[in-house]
C-alpha cells in the first residue's frame, strides 16, 4: 500500500484519528470479502480500489484540482452527475457508511438522526475522510428533513449548494426539477469557470449512461438461476460506482460482466443450488456498510438484488441521448431522474411496482425491507411495501438497523429463521 500520509496531512486531516479507521478497515474487508470462495477474478480491481480507498482516488482528484479542475461532493442519486462532468469537473459520492464517523455527527446532530447523515457530517467535521476534505463544493438536496438541516450545518464549514427536489411527480414537478437542474448548471459553470455546452453535455450523458448500462448488465447476471457473483461483491461494486472514475469503472465492470456471463454459460455458481434468493429493499447501504449482506450470505442465503440507491435506483432508466440543445438535454435529465422512486415522494406507488417487478425478474424467494434507524420516510413507507408483498404472497422480513455491530447477533438469529422458513 502506498504511503499517503503526506497527502492526508496536506488535506488538513486528523491523521491520527484517521489511522484508527485505517487499522480496522482491512480486517473488516478481509472478514467479509476475502473469506469468500470462488470469487470472480474481475473482483481484483474492486479489491484494489477498496484497499487504497483513501489513497488512489483521492490522489487522482487532487491531481485534477492541481490542473485547475473542481470536485463536487454529492449525497443523493437525484443530483445529476452529467452536469458536473460536462463542466470538466468531477462528481464524487460522499455518503458515510461507517460507525466510525457517527460520534462526530452526534456532536452537532440529534442522536435520533439516521446514521447515514450522522456519519456524513462526522466525516467532515472530524476531518477523517479525504473525499470530504477534497470536495470543493457539496451538493445537497431537499429529500429528508435530517439532510436539509445537515446542509445548513455543513454549510458553515464548506460551500454547500442545495437543489430543491420536488416531492410529488406531477408534470409541473418534473418541470420544476428541470428548472433546478438548469440553475445547478449555472452554478457549476460559475464555480468552475467552464461552460456546459450541448456538445459537452451530450458526451457526459453518454458517459454516465454507459456506467448505468454496465451496472444493468452486472445485475442482469444476478437474475439467472446460476448465481455468478455474491451479493456482497455486487454491493461493493455499486458502492464504488459512486466515486470511481466513471469511464474506468465502466470498463472494469464490463470486463467483469464478460467473466460473469461466461460463468452463467458454464453453470458456475458462488452458492450451492437451492440457496435462497433474497432481495433487499429500502434505505441505501453506503460504503463500508456490508453488515446485512454479510449476515445473510453467511446464514444460508444469497442476495440477488437491492432495490436501493446503492442498487437498482442508481442505474435503472437511461437519459435520452438524442437531444441536441442544452434545454432539451436538461429536460431529458429531469425526466430520467424523476423516474427514481425515493420514499421522500408522495405518493410513491412507483416504488411498490418496482419492488414487485424486481421480485419477479430476480426470482426472489424472500425480501428484507431494510431501514436505517431513524429514517422515518422508509420506515413509514414500509407499511405499503410489506402489505403489497403479503398480497403478492412474497415473504418479507422487516429490519431496522444502524452501523453498529451491537445487533449483529440478534439480526443473525432473525435472518436465519427467515431463510429457513422460505
Ligand atoms: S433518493 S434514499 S439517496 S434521499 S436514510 S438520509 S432518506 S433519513 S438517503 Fe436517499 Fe436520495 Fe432518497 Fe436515495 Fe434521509 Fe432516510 Fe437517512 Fe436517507
Amino acid at each position: 500500500m502506498a504511503d499517503y500520509r503526506k497527502m492526508w496531512e496536506d488535506l488538513g486531516m486528523d491523521v491520527e484519528m484517521h489511522d484508527q479507521l485505517c487499522a480496522v478497515l482491512p480486517q473488516a474487508f478481509g472478514d467479509v470479502y476475502l473469506s469468500q470462495e470462488n470469487r470472480p477474478e474481475g473482483m481484483d480491481y474492486y479489491n484494489m480500489v477498496v484497499a487504497d480507498i483513501h489513497g488512489i482516488r483521492p490522489a487522482e482528484l487532487i491531481e485534477h484540482q492541481e490542473k485547475g479542475g473542481k470536485v463536487f461532493g454529492t449525497f443523493c442519486v437525484y443530483v445529476p452527475d452529467e452536469i458536473v462532468f460536462a463542466a470538466d469537473a468531477i462528481a464524487t459520492g460522499l455518503c458515510g457508511g461507517s460507525q466510525f464517523w457517527v460520534p462526530g455527527g452526534e456532536k452537532v446532530l440529534p442522536t435520533n438522526t439516521c446514521p447515514l447523515i450522522k456519519a456524513s457530517v462526522g466525516a467532515r467535521l472530524d476531518r477523517t475522510c479525504p473525499f470530504f476534505r477534497i470536495a470543493d463544493m457539496y451538493v445537497g438536496e431537499t429529500t429528508c428533513d435530517g439532510k436539509k438541516k445537515a446542509w445548513e450545518i455543513l454549510g458553515e464549514d464548506v460551500p454547500v449548494y442545495v437543489m430543491n427536489l420536488p416531492q410529488m411527480k406531477r408534470a409541473k414537478d418534473v418541470q420544476a426539477w428541470a428548472e433546478e437542474i438548469a440553475d445547478f448548471k449555472n452554478k457549476v459553470e460559475e464555480f468552475t469557470g467552464n461552460q456546459v455546452t450541448a456538445e459537452k453535455l451530450a458526451k457526459s450523458i453518454k458517459l454516465i449512461n454507459s456506467k448505468r448500462k454496465a451496472l444493468e448488465r452486472l445485475y442482469h447476471t444476478r437474475k439467472q438461476d446460476v448465481v455468478p457473483i455474491s451479493g456482497r461483491d455486487a454491493l461493493l461494486i455499486s458502492q464504488i460506482a459512486f466515486y470511481d472514475d466513471p469511464a474506468r469503472f465502466t470498463q472494469m465492470t464490463n470486463a467483469l460482466c464478460d467473466e460473469l456471463e461466461q460463468r452463467v454459460e458454464n453453470g458456475v455458481s458462488v452458492v450451492p443450488a437451492g440457496t435462497k434468493r433474497i432481495m433487499l429493499t429500502g434505505t441505501p447501504l453506503a460504503i463500508p456498510n456490508w453488515k446485512l449482506h454479510n449476515i445473510i450470505e453467511t446464514s444460508g442465503g444469497v442476495v440477488v438484488c437491492e432495490e436501493m440507491c446503492t442498487g437498482t435506483r442508481y442505474f435503472e432508466n437511461l437519459v435520452d441521448e438524442t437531444k441536441e440543445t442544452v434545454d432539451d438535454q436538461i429536460q431529458a435529465l429531469a425526466e430520467r431522474y424523476m423516474k427514481i422512486n425515493c420514499a421522500c415522494f408522495t405518493p410513491n406507488e412507483g416504488r411498490i411496482d418496482d419492488i414487485l417487478r424486481l421480485a419477479k425478474e430476480y426470482k426472489v424467494d424472500g425480501i428484507m425491507d431494510v431501514n436505517l434507524k431513524f429514517c422515518n420516510l422508509y420506515d413509514t413507507e414500509g407499511y405499503f411495501v410489506e402489505r403489497a408483498l403479503k398480497e403478492a404472497g412474497i415473504p418479507v422480513l422487516s429490519i431496522e438497523t444502524d452501523y453498529t455491530d451491537s445487533d449483529a447477533q440478534q439480526l443473525r438469529t432473525r435472518v436465519s429463521a427467515f431463510i429457513e422458513m422460505l
